[in-house]
């Protein structure tokens, strides 16, 4: 299937930086979260080697955050995660996969402590908006939700400590990893946290005011001379490496967190009150699928290839026994790279599996960690 031109509307929401960002000469969007989300600069391979040697600016606006505020703010968020929220400190972000009742995952969005009863739910790519107001509706919670006025901007890269410094100041350097501090920009204060969907290092900073996008922007490459800072977006191949999940892709809600490897991120334990966890506790040492990695010597053709894309089935002995979700050519690793959800029962017995007729390890992931031997 080639690529085609997306028709961008109202629906398609775009963002403020959107003029900044067509400027920059973006190639390619998706959608997500009704939202446009940049996919391409230049070539996938530049656009790779640079965000893993200088600095780049994301336009990661569609990682809308859901405000949740209100005397019951605390106990709505705890009910919607797994993770126990709590021993969260102001300003700090926790990975909180969010599930059903029946333990599905329904997004895996960062929530951030914004103040006591005051959560920012920052969202991957489903509606947990309307999730979020139908418990609180059925509940009977004192809670208010929303979507506000909050648009990450992401600086990922070897050199966001020295571009963000520049910006806000030396004190960024010692956030610790997803923590946040709240620093002055042109009057107001923006709430910056060391996070991002890549494993280069860097920041995002959630400007609150769409009206101050421009000035923010360009304030961060005005700043960056010399850093080679430039225009870039989450990068489909360095975050396959990394194994950074991308929901929808690599998982949805047919999905339990144990099929998806996020077992670190669920406290079975907690004594909170939360949807998924009677399901979950139930759920534990019963998975079904497991999320690997597949490495293939050669790329299996350019068809597969594009756009990373998933959705292929994984055959043994004319069974289906998996899927392949998201997929890339490595520059790094000169390797053919796949992310899948494979049956338990088959992994038990078999480290090869055949696709498009190459024999493909099953690996661990992230990838990044692994010695990659040619
Ligand atoms: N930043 C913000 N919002 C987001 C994302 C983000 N919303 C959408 C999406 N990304 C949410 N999904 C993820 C997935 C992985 C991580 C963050 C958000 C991530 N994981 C690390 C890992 O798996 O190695 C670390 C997790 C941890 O140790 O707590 O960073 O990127 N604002």
């Amino acid at each position: 299937m080639q690529n085609k031109f997306l028709s961008i509307t109202k629906r398609t929401r775009s963002t403020p930086f959107s003029r900044r960002v067509e400027a920059a000469g973006v190639k390619a969007y998706t959608v997500y979260n009704h939202m446009l989300l940049p996919t391409l600069f230049d070539t996938p391979e530049k656009d790779y080697w640079h965000l893993c040697e200088h600095v780049q600016v994301w336009d990661v606006s569609c990682e809308r955050q859901v405000e949740v505020v209100g005397p019951d703010a605390d106990k709505l968020v705890q009910l919607m995660t797994p993770r126990d929220l709590s021993k969260t400190d102001l300003l700090q972000g926790k990975y909180a996969p969010m599930c059903d009742a029946k333990g599905r995952v329904l997004n895996d969005p960062i929530v951030i402590k914004r103040d006591h009863n005051r959560w920012w739910i920052s969202l991957a790519d489903s509606d947990i908006k309307l999730w979020a107001q139908g418990l609180a509706q059925g509940y009977g919670f004192d809670v208010e939700v929303f979507e506000p006025d909050v648009s990450p901007l992401g600086v990922q890269g070897p050199k966001s400590d020295d571009l963000m410094a520049r910006v806000f100041g030396e004190e960024v350097r010692d956030i610790g990893f997803f923590r946040g501090k709240l620093l002055p920009f042109m009057g107001t204060e923006l709430y910056i946290a060391r996070s991002g969907w890549s494993k280069q290092g860097g920041f995002e900073i959630y400007l609150h005011d769409w009206s101050l996008g421009e000035a923010l922007w360009d304030e961060l490459f005005e700043k960056g001379q010399g850093l080679e800072v430039r225009a870039g977006c989450p990068n489909g191949n360095e975050r396959i490496e990394a194994g950074l999940l991308s929901y929808g892709s690599d998982m949805d809600e047919s999905h339990t967190p144990f099929d998806c490897g996020l077992d670190s991120f669920l406290d079975l334990d907690a004594d909170v009150e939360s949807l998924s966890l009677p399901a979950l506790r139930e759920l534990a040492g019963k998975q079904t699928m497991k999320f690997v990695g597949i490495i293939f010597p050669e790329s299996p053709d350019l068809d597969h290839l594009m756009n990373l894309r998933g959705g292929y089935d994984l055959f043994h002995d004319g069974e289906v026994v998996g899927e392949v979700k998201s997929q890339c050519w490595s520059f790094r690793y000169e390797k053919h790279l796949a992310l899948a959800m494979i049956d338990v029962a088959f992994l038990a017995s078999n480290e090869t599996i055949t696709f498009a007729g190459q024999q493909g390890q099953i690996h661990d992931v992230p990838f990044n960690k692994l010695a990659l031997v040619s």
